[in-house]
């Protein structure tokens, strides 16, 4: 078997690797230039005989073309390439719209016009519910493959048209092409700027600060310089050593936190099964960013947490996404898919990888 990966060095393209060459396929990832080596999540694979990169970006036809004439025995394609980053797609609209939204279809596209016969996964996102939602027998607000989409960023909105063209495509081209909508996933290599690795990145950066400087719990200097500086936390006054406070923005909001390698898993279950569809992939837990905070300062022993955080509103944004529950029934019935992690051992997983990669074990 042979598989396509575009956004092979993002963080679902790396662990989807390790799966596919793990189960005995040849990979072809896509990657783009650039101007430093983007290659840190897949670097354990380079030199694998069955692993190969392509230089190449879903902007740009051409390539596309190149790379799938050079591969037309191609079983699998998997679209995971995007501008993901769903604050950066307020102020990156246009680009976010040419690689998260055409990019799809230029994929797409490149498929139907020469004719492979592959089938074809799509990164939906659960960012494409917005602010919408049903309510159970319970009472409980969730979201499944029957509610409707009401996307609140630019992001969102460029997952939907990418959405509807997979499905165009299915429809139209009878391509086996299925979309997973993954509600939000994370893990040891989850990208810095995203809500939970800032948090367990800065959480392991601090300890390791704290193990150097030991006097910042000892002398109670935490509460006592809280009221004279918001930025910075100090050891002996403002003339001791500092260390950056823990800035973010909304803490109220609630998400379905999973763990990535989980759910590379359903993707690949998604292109094994007869017929293409699309498929909720999520916990069903849902969890606040404050929630959050709590579990992964208790997990690195810090009870006193609320003065080492504090609110920007650099990290609002324009619209929010309140409230995803997911439900995924369709995937538990269809694909025989459940995840293994729950939120408390993801959250313990990415701080004890955080520590680790910061604290100096004593000889
Ligand atoms: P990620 O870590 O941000 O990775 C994105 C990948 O896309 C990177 O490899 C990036 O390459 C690549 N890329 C960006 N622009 C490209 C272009 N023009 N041409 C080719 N490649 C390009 O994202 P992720 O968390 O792995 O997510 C994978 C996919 O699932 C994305 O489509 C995302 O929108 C979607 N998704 C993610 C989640 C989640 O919670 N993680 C949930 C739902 C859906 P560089 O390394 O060069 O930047
Ligand atoms: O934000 C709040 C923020 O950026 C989560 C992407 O993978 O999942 C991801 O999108 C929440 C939001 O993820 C900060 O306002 C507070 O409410 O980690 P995030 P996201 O926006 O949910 C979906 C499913 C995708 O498809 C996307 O590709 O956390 N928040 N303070 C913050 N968020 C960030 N990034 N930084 C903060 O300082």
């Amino acid at each position: 078997m042979k598989a396509i990966i575009t956004g092979i060095t993002g963080q679902d393209g790396s662990h989807l690797a390790d799966l596919l060459l793990s189960k005995g396929y040849e990979v072809i990832g896509i990657s783009r230039r650039c101007s430093v080596d983007n290659t840190q999540r897949i670097q354990h694979l380079i030199g694998d005989p069955k692993f190969k990169l392509v230089s190449g970006d879903i902007t740009d036809v051409h390539s596309l073309l190149k790379i799938f004439q050079d591969n037309e025995y191609v079983d699998e394609v998997y679209n995971l390439a995007a501008q993901s980053h769903v604050a950066v797609s307020f102020k990156q609209p246009g680009l976010t719209w040419d690689i998260t939204g055409k990019g799809c279809l230029n994929v797409l596209q490149t498929i139907a016009d020469l004719k492979l016969n592959c089938k074809f996964y799509q990164a939906s996102s659960s960012e494409m519910f917005g602010d919408s939602y049903d309510v159970d027998t319970h009472g409980n607000k969730y979201q499944d493959e029957n509610t409707k989409f009401l996307p609140q960023s630019p992001y969102a909105i460029a997952k939907c048209a990418a959405h509807y063209v997979t499905r165009l495509f299915r429809e139209s081209h009878g391509i086996h092409a299925s979309t997973g909508i993954l509600f939000n996933h994370e893990g040891e290599r989850r990208g810095e700027n995203f809500v939970t690795r800032k948090i367990t990145k800065w959480i392991g950066e601090f300890v390791g600060w704290h193990q150097e400087n030991p006097t910042v719990f000892e002398n109670c200097q935490l509460t006592e310089y809280e009221n004279l500086d918001t930025d910075y936390i100090y050891t002996e006054g403002k003339s001791g050593p500092k260390f950056p406070k823990l800035r973010l923005g909304n803490l109220e909001a609630f998400r379905d936190w999973g763990y990535a390698a989980d759910y590379v898993e359903a993707m690949w279950l998604m292109l094994q099964q007869e017929k293409p569809d699309d498929y909720v992939i999520c916990t069903g837990e849902t969890h606040t960013i404050k929630d959050l905070l709590r579990c992964a300062f208790e997990v690195a022993g810090i009870e006193d947490w609320e003065h080492l955080v504090t609110i920007d509103p650099e990290f609002y944004r324009p619209a929010e996404v309140d409230y995803l529950r997911g439900r995924a029934l369709r995937a538990q019935e269809q694909l025989g898919w459940s995840p293994t992690h729950s939120f408390k051992d993801l959250v313990k997983l990415m701080v004890e990888h955080d520590l680790d990669a910061n604290i100096q074990s004593t000889p």
